[in-house]
């Protein structure tokens, strides 16, 4: 009978929330965006000299959005006295589904300062329309780690920026929430 609940959810959130994440208008869909800025201008704590993670800096940005996620993009601005290639930069959803965001020297970053889109400037290294199709409300939670001990980078900001299908009604994102909790 659960599984029966599922599906019914399963075929009402692919009505509503399916198809191509194109922008404008689609039909009945209207895929808008919105952009979250959170300053942060703390440093990332250094790696320890023995190897492997430094502390986590975490830093959450709060969605108020009831929606389903069409799209994400991330926008990093972490600045370093030298080299970039010991950072990891994650993000996790709502949902609890953690992507890699920056990874030791992929996807284009340089060798100094980290600022710009991901993926417009450069390469997640997970690909985010991964997030495609969860709930859009909540915290969404940056964790930034470095890997090698020496110098150390400073996250001055970040932005989130969510495309997302304006035409959903909440009970519909209530659905899609639920889908979340069978996967
Ligand atoms: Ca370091």
């Amino acid at each position: 009978m659960k599984t029966l609940i599922a599906l019914s959810f399963l075929v009402a959130g692919l009505a509503i929330a399916g198809g191509p994440a194109t922008a404008g208008t689609d039909g009945f869909r209207v895929i808008t965006s919105a952009t979250y800025t959170s300053i942060v201008g703390q440093v990332i704590p250094d790696g320890p000299a023995g190897g492997g993670s430094g502390p986590a800096l975490l830093d959450t940005i709060n969605v108020p959005i009831r929606s389903v996620v069409e799209g994400i993009e991330v926008y990093l601005d972490i600045t370093m006295a030298n080299w970039t290639s010991d950072l990891i930069v994650r993000l996790t959803s709502p949902a609890g589904t953690t992507l890699g965001i920056a990874w030791i020297g992929e996807g284009g970053i340089p060798e100094t300062d980290i600022i710009g889109w991901f993926p417009v400037d450069f390469t997640p290294h997970d690909d985010l329309d991964l997030y495609v199709g969860e709930y859009t409300e909540g915290d969404w939670v940056l964790d930034c780690r470095d890997y090698s001990n020496g110098f150390v980078g400073t996250l001055n900001q970040w932005r989130l920026k969510v495309h997302y299908d304006d035409s959903v009604p909440a009970a519909a994102a209530s659905f899609s929430r639920i889908m979340t909790l069978f996967r």
